[in-house]
């Protein structure tokens, strides 16, 4: 169940900046490991995402449980797909995968979704999810088999984001991709964010407090990191 009142996360992407989240993948995450995991997270972390791109069956329930019992960061579900679905969290990227043209991700698995969310209390957050070229072939591409939009195509970017805004999206989530060779260009950043009124989520690709730093200051609301801080717990 969720920690938040109805409103009260997006709320806070409306109204605060530079905010910065860890995202977390079920399926590479152990549930047994977390509480090293949250012991580790930069200290400028604001809320956790979870969900990857296929994840096994009721792995992502068992990882926000044990993430809530560690933390009182908001834990916002990142879904691949509508199994991924859990009530335990406090909020759910809605995701609509608009740089591409795949009903499947246009519209089917939140039909699919359904089920789950008639009396939930996550904080649905609808959101404009956009593919943008990271410099090689990322798992979102692999799996939604949609193209990415190319970083040149500004005019085609800012039109979806647009498009979303004016129907009705509330979140635009600039995505390079997990593992991007390229993040999102900040020219990329700064035309959407002067052209749509919602938050903007940045991530894919990003690797240092430089990026980061460039990405607020060209309107990114909210950065994200997941690969690098995988990494960094590794080693
Ligand atoms: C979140 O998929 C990204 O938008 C995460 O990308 O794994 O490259 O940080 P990285």
């Amino acid at each position: 169940m969720s920690r938040f009142s109805q409103g009260e996360l997006y709320a806070q992407l409306k109204t605060e900046g530079r905010l910065f989240a860890i995202l977390i993948d079920p399926d590479k995450t152990e549930a047994k490991d977390v509480k090293d995991l949250i012991k580790h997270l930069p200290k400028y972390t604001t809320h956790l995402f979870v969900g990857g791109s296929i994840v096994a069956h009721g792995k992502a329930e068992n990882l926000v449980s044990a993430l809530k019992i560690h933390t009182r960061l908001p834990i916002i579900l990142f879904p691949g797909d509508a199994s991924q679905i859990t009530n335990v969290a406090d909020g759910l990227l809605f995701l609509s995968l608009l740089s591409g043209r795949n009903p499947e991700f246009l519209i089917e698995q939140h039909i699919k979704a359904i089920p789950k969310l008639k009396h939930t209390q996550l904080e649905i957050i609808p959101t404009a999810y956009m593919l943008i070229d990271g410099g090689k072939e990322t798992e979102v591409q692999r799996v939604s088999q949609t193209f990415p939009m190319s970083q040149d195509d500004i005019e085609g970017i800012v039109n979806t984001a647009l498009a979303a805004q004016y129907s009705g999206k509330q979140l635009i989530y600039l995505e390079a991709g997990s593992g991007a060779k390229i993040p999102v260009r900040t020219e990329i950043i700064k035309a959407v964010s002067e052209a749509v009124d919602i938050p903007i989520i940045v991530g894919g690709g990003i690797r240092d407090a430089q990026t980061i730093a460039l990405a607020y200051s060209s309107g990114a609301t909210l950065v994200v990191v997941g690969t690098a801080f995988e990494e960094a717990m590794s080693e």
